[in-house]
């Protein structure tokens, strides 16, 4: 996309040798007048998607709160702009520059600071990757209160700068409750130490709230402490074909009810998605049977293996003799646990593999949750943009530019995956997409990011489930926060 053509460079500062040998005096530089090449750069200034790409010649990878300190108190007084950037993972475009702002790289400060077994509480640097977050508290048996896809890169600073949901948000619910404290470096360099360790703490503005979701708009987020629960004894992992949406909805509601306490993701995956990920991977399907136009995961954890067998097994058999769902297996150890989890958390991959993924991520209240990827779809075969008959990928005729418009995501919050495999991007299928999700989205009063947050990709469309009043009051608190506008400058809502 090119962002260039729709923003213009703002009043900040550009960047100028006197400041490179500053920063070099401060903590690692990657630049190209430290040697580095553009191909160095590239990393940092590519998204994960290859969709957004910033033009930064400036990467500071601080190892300490008072590194990040020094730096924004030097692009304070300089109005240089900066953008944090955690694991680069993000779906919004948020974690590369739109220009040439310096990119603040917190993966050099990663080191776990304390972890109390008693109350489950870690503190930690922003820049420790999720993964490695878990595999530290496993040996404690504790467990991340959080899981994704992309685990193994993302930091736990970008999950709380971006609020991430995850897979298991049913379960132990938002960063907004299990984050106890954050420590913050502000836009001119002070550090807000609110890294607390306490659940309870009603004294005051509860400022840590702000940070959970900012997206790198109102400072830098160096160390966060979190509430994490005991690792489950049990753990099982069982995949659904169903036939219909409705049956979908009904599964979800007998898992509530009869899984209740020991439910801990529901996640659904249509039939379209499913078949890709097969023709991409190659592997066999989890179910042998036809191909269904529905398939959920559902994972309970406990700490009775008996307890929750005999739970899970008379859920099956309840929800086969119900005829709610057609066919399904149940894993028998952790490596095909794994192997299930894989044709869920596998599909943003599988998506990207013909060139583009149009990817909107919504709220959308349940019953109405799978109307969006049949109204899309629908309106793509009318304006001639993708094949009407299903057929593999790989068969799809050269003149549609649209490989699927696939649906899936975390049923158990109401939240959507909308994606539209692509060859390239293409202005005529974005001309589809755009207004039209958001205006239904509207319509159903549902939210136009329910997880990945605004970054640039959403900034233009925030109206369509913000108020103006909120809006203003947003664009306040920025504007008290960072006056001169150099953090995360272009993203996030227009100021
Ligand atoms: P980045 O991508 O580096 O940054 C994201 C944003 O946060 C940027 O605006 C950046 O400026 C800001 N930021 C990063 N670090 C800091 C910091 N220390 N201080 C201040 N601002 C900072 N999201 C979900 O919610 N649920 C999912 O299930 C999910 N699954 C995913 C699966 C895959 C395969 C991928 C690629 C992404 C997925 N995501 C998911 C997107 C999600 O937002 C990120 O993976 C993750 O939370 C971002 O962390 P990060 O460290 O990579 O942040
Ligand atoms: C997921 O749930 C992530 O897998 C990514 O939030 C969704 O790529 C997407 O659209
Ligand atoms: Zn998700």
């Amino acid at each position: 996309m090119n962002t260039t053509r729709i923003l213009r460079r703002g009043l900040t500062t550009a960047v100028a040798r006197p400041d490179i040998a500053h920063f070099q005096s401060i903590c690692p530089v990657l630049s190209p007048s430290t040697g580095h090449t553009a191909s160095d750069l590239d990393p940092f200034n590519t998204d994960w998607m290859r969709k957004y790409r910033g033009q930064t010649t400036l990467v500071l990878k601080p190892t300490s709160t008072h590194q990040v300190s020094q730096i924004l108190t030097y692009c304070h007084a300089r109005a240089l702009a900066v953008v944090p950037q955690g694991g680069n993972t993000g779906l919004v475009g948020g974690s590369v520059p739109i220009f040439d702002e310096i990119v603040i790289n917190l993966s050099a400060l990663n080191k776990i600071r304390s972890f109390d077994a008693v109350s489950g509480v870690l503190t930690a640097d922003a820049g420790v990757i999720l993964e490695v977050a878990d595999q530290y508290l496993a040996q404690q048996s504790h467990l991340f209160p959080l899981d994704l896809g992309a685990k193994g890169s993302c930091h736990i600073g970008g999950n709380v700068a971006t609020n991430a949901g995850g897979l298991r948000l049913l379960r132990y619910g938002s960063l907004h409750g299990s984050v106890l404290g954050v420590e913050a470096v502000l836009p001119d360099g002070t550090v807000l130490d609110d890294l607390s360790t306490l659940r309870k703490n009603n004294t005051g503005y509860d400022l840590k709230q702000l940070f959970i979701g900012s997206e790198g708009t109102l400072g830098i987020i160096t160390g966060v402490s979190i509430l994490c629960p005991q690792r489950p004894a049990a753990t099982n992992v069982a995949f659904f074909a169903l036939d219909s949406y409705e049956a979908v909805q009904r599964a979800f509601t007998m898992a509530k009810t009869e899984l209740s306490e020991i439910l801990s993701a529901f996640e659904m995956m249509d039939g379209r998605s499913q078949e890709l990920v097969a023709e991409v991977t190659g592997k066999r399907r989890p179910l042998e049977g036809e191909a269904t136009p529905y398939y959920v995961l559902i994972e309970t954890s406990g700490s009775n293996k008996e307890h929750d067998d005999a739970k899970l097994e008379a859920f099956l058999e309840h929800v086969m003799e119900e005829g709610v769902v057609s066919d399904g297996v149940l894993a028998q150890d952790e490596t095909q646990a794994r192997a299930l989890w894989g044709w869920r958390e596998g599909i943003p991959e599988v998506l990207g593999h013909w060139g583009g993924v149009y990817k909107y991520d919504v709220s959308i209240p349940l019953p109405q949750l799978y109307d969006l990827v049949r109204d899309v779809r629908a309106r793509m075969v009318e304006e001639g943009l993708l094949s009407e008959t299903d057929r593999a990928a790989a068969e799809t005729p050269a003149e549609f530019p649209v490989i699927a418009v696939t649906g899936y995501g975390h049923i158990g919050d109401s939240n959507l995956h909308l994606n539209v495999a692509v060859r390239a991007y293409d202005k005529r299928v974005e001309k589809v997409l755009e207004p039209f999700v958001y205006e239904w989205i509207q319509k159903v009063r549902g939210s136009v990011s329910a997880e990945h947050g605004l970054g640039v990709a959403k900034r233009e469309f925030v109206g369509y489930s913000r108020g103006e009043t909120e809006l203003k009051v947003m664009k306040s608190l920025k504007d008290l926060f960072d006056p001169k506008g150099i953090m995360n400058p272009y993203k996030y809502i227009k100021s």
